[in-house]
């Protein structure tokens, strides 16, 4: 059995109502022991009263009680929610009296945690409650509700029952082979059904670029040689004068971070030290880091000066960058043009020509960004999407597995030997939303939840 956990449920602070909530088989024997106003163990379930918390003789707060009695709650257990007046001193008095008569102080996530574990939600829905909480835009929001209604698990169930389509007539085969009313399983079966399996999985991991883009933004980097106007380019983006801008090269020496949204869609934006071979230590670093940030970006701006003549290190820059989304930015064209647009190595489509000075190119840069991600369709489309890391991991290992199938079945191996194969990658999928799991993934997991969830 497990023991009655509570916690504060709201966020903590002063605010008009505080909401504690407790779960477990003797959630309710606990608060009937320290509520005055009716006997709780004999109300209805899913009903609110009136009354006060009491510590003996003592009024604590004026309160109201929610009995929901399982298993329709949200952790299949006993739930009561206290309401009290949200103040610092009535919540935690309470809370306090809670664990003076029997209640355990929950985990993070814990009460997600036993919906999980008491079959209410699997664990891509248990997720997503927390992608709701953090949610801050729309689309955010949407994709985190439809993951909570259980949209991306069906992606999952989907394949896994193609996945026992396929396991269930190679057994027929393998079990009855004298049967002639059997279809006989044979390569040229198979491998149109692995096939399509294949690019089930590939457009589910391609749809979920858009999933992660909307939960995480677009890493955005900044980068180029110094004092081409890089810091120039996030103030004006970000309408604030965020990083220093000076006319001396080298200015910014560390990473210099602000987000703006396009359509819904957040841009994590960082401004770099301008790259070039330097004595200074510390823009020796700062370079180094410039590297670095290109390497984890999902987009690379990479600004040259109108102003100047094509260098040797701009062109190994644009080498280094070729296997990224990326798009070049000619900025200061309200300068005397000295820059041979016709060097640069890449297709016309990716270049912007600006001025920050006379704030010109930005707009199209913002459009041209839209364009690359398709923010407008993501914006527009019901967002069904896998977004975390951790179930996108194991697809990928599936897809790879699934890749490795229709290699063996070319060879010809044997169909058992086929068949096992398919039936690991169907329990290796089950793990993305909970039908397999280990104890240690929980933990980890539902750990990153707040209090009270
Ligand atoms: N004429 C002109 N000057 C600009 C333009 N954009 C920026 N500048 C100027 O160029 C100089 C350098 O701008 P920054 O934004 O500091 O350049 P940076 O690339 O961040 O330089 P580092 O931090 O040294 O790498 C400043 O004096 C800016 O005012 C532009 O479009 N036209
Ligand atoms: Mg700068």
């Amino acid at each position: 059995m497990n023991d009655t956990i509570c916690a504060i449920a709201t966020s903590q602070g002063i605010g008009s109502i505080s909401i504690i909530r407790i779960s477990g088989e003797e959630s309710i024997d606990i608060v009937n022991k320290i509520f005055k106003g009716k006997d709780l163990s004999k109300v209805d379930t899913h009903t609110i009263h009136y009354g006060h918390i009491i510590d003996g003789e003592e009024n604590i707060d004026e309160v109201l009680v929610t009995i929901m009695k399982e298993p329709r709650t949200y952790t299949k257990e006993n739930i009561v929610e206290i309401n009290t007046h949200g103040g610092i001193a009535p919540t935690n008095r309470v809370l306090e009296l809670l664990l003076e008569n029997g209640c355990r102080l929950a985990e993070p996530g814990e009460f997600t945690k036993r919906a999980f574990l008491n079959g209410r939600i699997d664990l891509l829905e248990a997720e997503a409650v927390m992608d709701m909480i953090d949610a801050k835009t729309e689309v955010q929001r949407k994709m985190a509700l439809n993951q909570i209604d259980g949209k991306t698990s069906d992606l999952i169930n989907e394949l896994r029952s193609d996945m026992v389509q396929i396991i269930s007539n190679i057994n027929v085969n393998i079990d009855y082979p004298e049967y002639d009313d059997v279809d006989i399983i044979t390569n040229d079966v198979l491998i149109p059904k692995i096939t399509k399996l294949r690019e089930r999985i590939q457009r589910i991991l391609k749809e979920s670029e858009n999933g992660k883009i909307i939960k995480d933004g677009i890493k955005t980097v900044i980068v180029g040689r110094p004092n081409v106007g890089k810091s120039s380019l996030l103030n004006a983006l970000l309408q604030e004068d965020k990083a220093i801008v000076t006319d001396i090269a080298g200015t910014t020496r560390d990473i210099v971070e602000g987000q703006i949204s396009i359509n819904g869609i957040l841009l994590n934006m960082i401004d770099t030290a301008g790259i070039r071979e330097t004595e200074d230590i510390i823009e020796a670093i700062g370079v180094e880091k410039s590297r670095k940030s290109m390497e984890e970006a999902d987009l690379i701006l990479l600004m040259i000066n109108n102003n100047e003549e094509l260098s040797e290190d701009i062109l190994d820059l644009i080498k280094e960058m070729k296997e990224k989304k990326y798009l070049v930015l000619i900025n200061k064209i309200d300068l005397e043009t000295k820059l041979d647009k016709t060097q640069l190595p890449v297709d016309s489509s990716k270049v912007i020509e600006l001025s920050i000075l006379e704030n010109k190119g930005i707009e199209e840069l913002k459009r041209k960004i839209e364009e690359l991600f398709n923010i407008h369709e993501i914006e527009t489309k019901d967002p069904t999407y896998l977004s975390n890391s951790r179930s996108i991991s194991i697809l990928k290992k599936c897809l790879k597995r699934v890749e490795e199938i229709e290699e063996s079945i070319k060879n010809n191996m044997p169909i058992d030997m086929i068949e096992l194969d398919i039936k690991n990658i169907w329990e290796e999928l089950g793990t993305i939303n909970g039908t397999t799991y280990e104890e240690e993934l929980l933990d980890e997991m539902f750990s990153r939840f707040c209090l009270g969830k």
